[in-house]
């Protein structure tokens, strides 16, 4: 701290409320489909849980649809059991609005948004850099660390509020933010937090059922990968390779797997890193992170077609692992010299 440090203000940033255009399409909407991107996260999952739970209490028909399994380990929350799975054959509700949550680029919805009747409005909430901006409506942020944020002040602003909504909201914040420590974490983020817990949402209650209780596979699953990284530049960039299937025998799921990128950047020394996953039928999905601003993943990522934060980005690819690890290596190696010694 300098010794010219200005006196805190508590109160929330006056440039942070949600936007009318926003406010006025989930008021106008009869029902709703709630789409994340897909396979969802904790901040995807949280926000829908909330949404549904206050939408429904508003009287609206509302759907909550993803194409990928719900990651069990969210299993605990209120409502995850609702959450509909769609069938690959299976059409999407009828609907008027599609709020879209979380999710970078359109095609991430899946065919709740290819799909989508001619005259519904599409609402677009999230907060990632590199967002397109699609949809009619857009409430991009990407000042918010996720786009729980967001939605807190969205379900402030409609005065729907609850603890149940609160908690879920909690699990978007500490999911994104990898537990209020990523360098996204703001004071408004910790804020938001606070107003959760003020509302009746616990942290313990997400630590004794998340981080407290972490399935056997999931651990083992770790194990293993920590012996799969391999590291380049005197230990500065680390990659790590899974091949689709990975893990298949310990039955976890592919967050389970996409949760390996943090034990990479979480290397004594790593500047870079990144998770490569083969996909089922081929293809390739690359998970960025980088320890420092002036490695920038966000750029990396868009030079591969893909996109994100500064320091977590990501990608697809239609090539095998192997290929996008030796396409991606030197672009890694000038963001780890980028951030010097
Ligand atoms: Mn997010």
């Amino acid at each position: 701290m300098t010794d010219a440090a200005k006196v805190p203000d508590f109160s929330m940033p006056h440039d942070f409320s949600t936007p009318h255009e926003v406010l006025d399409a989930v008021r106008n909407a009869h029902r709703v489909v709630l789409a994340t991107h897909s396979p969802m996260d904790g901040d995807g999952l949280g926000c829908g849980l909330a949404l549904m739970r206050a939408l429904k209490h508003a009287g609206k028909a509302v759907t909550f649809v993803t194409e990928a399994p719900v990651p069990r380990a969210y299993g605990f929350l209120p409502g995850a059991s609702d959450i509909i799975q769609l069938r690959p054959s299976q059409p999407v509700p009828d609907f008027d609005l599609l709020l879209g949550l979380d999710a970078g680029e359109e095609d991430r919805l899946g065919r709740a948004f290819s799909q989508r009747p001619t005259r519904s409005v599409v609402l677009n909430i999230d907060h990632h850099v590199s967002n397109p901006r699609y949809g009619d409506v857009v409430w991009v942020d990407d000042k918010a660390a996720s786009t729980g944020e967001q939605v807190y002040q969205l379900l402030v602003d409609l005065d729907m509020l609850d603890q149940t909504m609160a908690q879920a909201l909690l699990v978007s914040l500490v999911t994104d933010t990898g537990r209020f420590l990523y360098s996204s974490t703001t004071s408004r983020t910790l804020r938001i937090a606070a107003a959760l817990v003020d509302a009746g949402a616990s942290l313990d209650h997400i630590q004794l059922n998340l981080y407290g209780a972490r399935p056997l596979p999931y651990l083992r699953l770790r194990g293993r990968a920590v012996e799969s990284i391999v590291f380049h530049d005197e230990g500065r960039i680390a990659v790590l390779t899974v091949p689709e299937g990975f893990g298949a025998d310990l039955g976890v799921d592919v967050e389970d797997i996409k949760d390996l990128v943090d034990i990479t950047v979480g290397v004594e020394g790593v500047v870079v890193a990144a998770l490569v996953r083969g996909l089922p039928g081929g293809g390739t999905k690359v998970s960025l992170r980088s320890k420092d601003d002036r490695a920038d993943v966000a750029n990396l990522a868009s030079r591969h077609g893909g996109g994100g934060h500064i320091r977590a980005s990501g990608f697809s690819s239609a090539d095998d692992p192997e290929i996008t690890v030796a396409a991606l290596l030197p672009g890694m190696r000038e963001l780890a010299v980028a951030a010097g010694r």
